[in-house]
């Protein structure tokens, strides 16, 4: 048999896959194939003995853990080129010491059975799991070719990056803006561009606030589920901890579900889906009316002064927002009340629970603002900020020059004008919407590169819509998919890029920190990736360099590594050491030379600010006159003193924003605050359920993130099964039993910018789980489960690595005796087997002019199967 005809089958195969030889990964095919190899009970344990490890022998190195997007700073202790364990870096200043399962269980990806190992090309049609290997010259040259005829064509366009939640921002966009691109797609509508933009229109500079928890006397969270997932987990919860046990704070938590927050909680309140920002403005109308607000702070500090406030909010009476949560009013009132008393070491803030509905940029702006109300922003104790969290600060690490500028052409997927406020404040986009207007012509992609993206599994009408078109090959000619593990996205694509995971690669990475100051994370490699898996940032330099010269001039660095280090070279001068080693041996800076940013809106100006300086006597805003004669706004008066003041047009905290009241008003209608004012509206779609239809949200699970967990074995041990939660008077109803199987039936969204309302978008399939923990109107099912790609652990099935051809190279790869004799919960075992994915039942629904989706909206229908 010639060597090309051989089709080598599974992951077992991968290992021994030489250049140019296929192999078939089809899941389906690879299991039905496999070979039951039972040598007798833990017969692969025996001979795979377990080593307790000397931890005194091993080489600690620092880096940033990213097994969900806290980002938690970590140590990998290595021994003999294995990684055997992480913990927290004690510098760190957001974790310290502290990590959860998660970030534990991160190792085990590195030396996992199933990892990709190396360049692949589709042979076959898309999706038939049939691929060569090829080498990395051949892949990155085709990607290249592909990239330079876009944009021979005049259409750079039409070549598009698409990331999930990845840590690597600055890469990407450096990379497609010497490609001339701004078909950046990003997840952030998916994940929290409400609660973003709430905090960019209050405050002005930042996407993310930072309570003060620990300072804390008193704590609402309107739906953040910080002890279990929320971005900063560790770090809050950690800190509300210690408010609520050494400093005496009470803990309210507003959740649909009885999660583990609510669980911790001094109080818990299931209000009505989509109903968090109505409770807010009422506790702000409570404290209004009772005198308790911070009429000063508010005179001083705020756009609408108080006595404006107070007629605006008249409306939002708890009576009222007890008829739209259920949530009683005397309850409204006394938290609101307590709260106030508290003030200002007072603090309310949110997550996807207020914020990932069609109401939720309202919803997130009337939190916000409840903190004004009390005058607590920025105060120790309150609703505190730091500085662009998200950014590497450019003047610390400057960018290496030259940097290629902003693309020039356009895209109305990246840029869509039905959302008008979605790319305002940051490059947000309007992410649910790319497949759907690939599918409508309202955009051509040539060239797509996915990146940390599971869209079939983790977007809204996953299965259905975004799957069709990506397996499309009109819409989307040529994919290429930058993975570790062999995804649902890798499965669909035409090239598979092998990725180095977290604990292989470089990166600097860094959020909003708790101590109330900037800091940088360094990632840096703890061990060497195996087979000839590479860092996708590594690739795209190569790539850019292959493009060519217009191209490769903004990429004049070795790899990634060299690229962080000639960041870190200016640094060096503010520690007076070499910065790549001190960021290599710390893995973490903090900037100590600036007082922490409590009330930042509050700091005088110094006389070198003042320079050139003149005040509007109208605004009495500070404006500076640069060289070329243009005048921008620097700072505020107040009470005859030049301040920072906040970054927005009126240098005040923002209560009233005119460019809302101007996006609003070009679509002509007057919902998500169209007034410039934060505002409540009903959800459409909530507005007109019957009353049989019930509410199905979703959630994550503490010990899983999205769609990226799965595959680590321990994780997947803890959970592996995500029934429907419901209550046992909805359940009774129906007359549905725990573990019965149900059918749910979702409703298409009504609301602007969609068209339709009300048809069907699909059926599914969960089983039931009675539980009293769930507002009587809510189903819950987890989003994190029901993989059928990503290997053993993740689709439980239990046996050996589909080995067919291959006798397993231990070498290349090691076979693992857990996935091979433990995976218990494989139906074929007795188990409940990898749980269920309801994304694909879940309508697209952006919010109105922000464009967020719209998770905990869905209206649906059941019954017993
Ligand atoms: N129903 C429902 N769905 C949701 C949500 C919800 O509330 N409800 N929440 C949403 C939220 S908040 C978010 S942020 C999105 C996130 O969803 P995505 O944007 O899809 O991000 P992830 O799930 O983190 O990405 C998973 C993919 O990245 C791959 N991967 C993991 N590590 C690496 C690596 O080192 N390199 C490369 N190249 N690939 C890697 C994994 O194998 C997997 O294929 O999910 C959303 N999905
Ligand atoms: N363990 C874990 N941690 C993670 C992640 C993960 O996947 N797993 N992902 C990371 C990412 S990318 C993100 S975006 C964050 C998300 O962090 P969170 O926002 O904390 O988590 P979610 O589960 O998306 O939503 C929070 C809660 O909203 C509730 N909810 C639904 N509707 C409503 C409502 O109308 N009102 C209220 N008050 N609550 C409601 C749900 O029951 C859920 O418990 O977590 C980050 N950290
Ligand atoms: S919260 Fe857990 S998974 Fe997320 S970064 Fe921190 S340790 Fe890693
Ligand atoms: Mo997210």
């Amino acid at each position: 048999m010639k060597r090309r005809d051989l089709i080598k089958r599974g992951f077992g195969a991968l290992a021994t896959l030489a250049v140019g030889e296929t192999i078939l990964l089809s899941p389906d095919e690879a299991w039905a194939a496999a070979t039951p190899r039972r040598k007798g009970k833990d017969a692969l344990a025996k001979a795979q003995p377990r080593v307790p490890h000397d931890y005194r022998k091993a080489t600690v190195v620092r880096s940033v853990c990213l097994n969900c997007s806290t980002v938690c700073g970590i140590e990998g202790h290595v021994i003999d080129g294995k990684l055997v364990k992480v913990s927290g870096n004690p510098e760190d200043p957001n974790n310290g010491r502290s990590l959860c399962a998660k970030g534990q269980s991160g190792p085990t990806i590195n030396d996992y059975p199933e990892r990709l190992l190396f360049p692949l090309k589709r042979v076959g049609p898309r999706g038939s799991g049939r691929w060569q290997r090829i080498t990395w010259d051949e892949a990155h040259d085709e990607i290249a070719r592909r990239i330079r005829r876009a944009m021979d064509e005049g259409k750079p366009e039409e070549v598009a990056i698409h990331v999930g939640r990845s840590r690597v921002g600055e890469e990407t966009t450096r990379f497609m803006n010497a490609v001339g691109s701004p078909s950046v797609f990003n997840h952030r509508a998916i994940c929290s561009s409400n609660k973003r933009a709430a905090n960019y229109v209050s405050l002005g500079e930042t996407d993310w606030e930072t309570g003060d928890f620990e300072r804390s006397k008193y704590i609402i969270d309107f739906g953040a589920n910080v002890y279990e997932a929320h971005q900063g987990a560790i770090h809050a919860a950690k800190r509300i901890i210690r408010g609520r046990f050494d400093n005496g704070a009470k803990f309210v938590y507003f959740d649909v579900r009885m999660s583990n927050t609510a669980g911790r909680a001094d109080e818990w309140f299931a209000p009505n889906p989509g109903s968090d920002g109505a409770i807010a403005l009422a506790m702000g109308n409570a404290i209004i009316a009772a005198g308790l607000h911070n009429r000063e702070w508010l005179d001083t500090w705020s756009n609408v002064a108080a006595d404006d406030l107070a007629k605006w909010i008249d409306r939002y009476t708890p009576e009222w927002a007890e008829g739209v949560s259920g949530i009683p009013a005397a309850d409204i009132r006394r938290v609101a009340l307590e709260f106030a008393h508290a003030a200002p070491a007072a603090v309310a803030f949110t997550n996807r629970g207020s914020g990932a509905h069609y109401n939720g940029f309202n919803a997130d702006r009337a939190v916000i603002l409840l903190n004004a109300i009390v005058g607590s922003i920025g105060q120790p104790g309150g609703y505190c900020y730091t500085v662009e969290p998200t950014r590497i600060p450019p003047q610390v690490f400057p960018h290496p020059l030259p940097m290629p500028p902003s693309p020039k052409a356009k895209s109305a997927i990246e840029n869509p004008p039905e959302w008008p406020l979605a790319n305002k404040w940051q490059r947000m986009k309007v992410g649910q919407i790319v497949y759907r207007h690939l599918l409508q012509g309202k955009g051509k992609v040539q060239v797509y590169l996915s990146y940390t993206l599971a869209s079939p599994q983790t977007w809204p009408e996953g299965r259905s819509l975004a799957l069709r078109v990506l397996k499309d090959e009109k819409l989307i000619p040529f994919h290429a998919c930058s993975d570790i593990v062999y995804s649902e996205m890798a499965h669909h694509a035409d090239m598979i890029l092998p990725d180095a995971s977290y604990m292989e690669r470089w990166g600097f990475d860094t959020r909003n920190n708790m101590e109330l100051r900037d800091y940088v994370t360094l990632r840096q490699p703890m061990v060497a990736p195996p087979g000839e898996c590479r860092s996708f940032v590594d690739s795209l330099i190569d790539i850019a360099r292959r493009i060519g010269p217009d191209t490769a001039k903004y990429f004049e660095f070795k790899d990634h590594e060299e690229w962080i280090r000639r960041r870190c070279e200016p640094f060096g001068k503010r520690v007076g050491e070499d910065g790549f080693a001190y960021m290599r041996k710390h893995g973490v800076w903090q900037d100590t030379s600036k007082p922490k940013y409590y009330a930042l809106y509050d700091w005088p100006l110094s006389a070198e600010e003042l320079k050139n300086t003149r005040v509007d006597e109208a605004t009495q805003i500070v404006l500076r006159k640069a060289a070329d004669g243009r005048e921008a706004p620097v700072g505020l008066m107040v009470k005859g003193t030049a301040r920072r003041g906040f970054i927005t047009p009126s240098r005040k905290f923002s209560v009233y924003h005119p460019d809302i009241e101007a996006a609003a008003q070009a679509r002509g209608f007057d919902e998500d605050g169209g007034k410039g004012m934060p505002d409540w509206f009903p959800v459409p779609s909530i507005e007109r359920m019957g009353q049989e239809q019930l509410h199905l949200v979703t959630f994550k699970w503490n010990v899983h993130t999205q769609g990226r967990t799965q595959s680590q074995k321990y994780l997947s041990e803890i959970v592996h099964h995500n029934p429907m939660w419901i209550h046992p008077a909805t359940a009774a109803r129906h007359g549905i039993r725990t573990g019965d199987m149900v059918e749910i039936t979702t409703y298409r969204p009504h609301g602007h910018g969609m068209r339709g309302g009300g048809e069907v978008v699909g059926k599914a399939l969960v089983p039931a789980w009675v539980t009293e923990g769930i507002h009587p109107r809510v189903l819950a099912v987890s989003n994190t489960l029901g993989n059928q790609f990503h290997g053993r652990a993740a689709t439980a099935h239990n046996g050996p690595r589909q080995a067919l051809e291959a006798a397993w190279d231990r070498a290349a790869v090691g076979e693992d005796a857990d996935l091979d004799e433990r995976v218990w919960w494989d139906p074929a075992r007795g188990g409940t087997g990898a749980g269920y994915n309801v994304n694909a039942i879940l309508p697209i629904q952006p919010a109105p002019l922000v464009g967020m989706q719209g998770w905990f909206d869905t209206v649906c229908s059941i019954r017993r199967a």
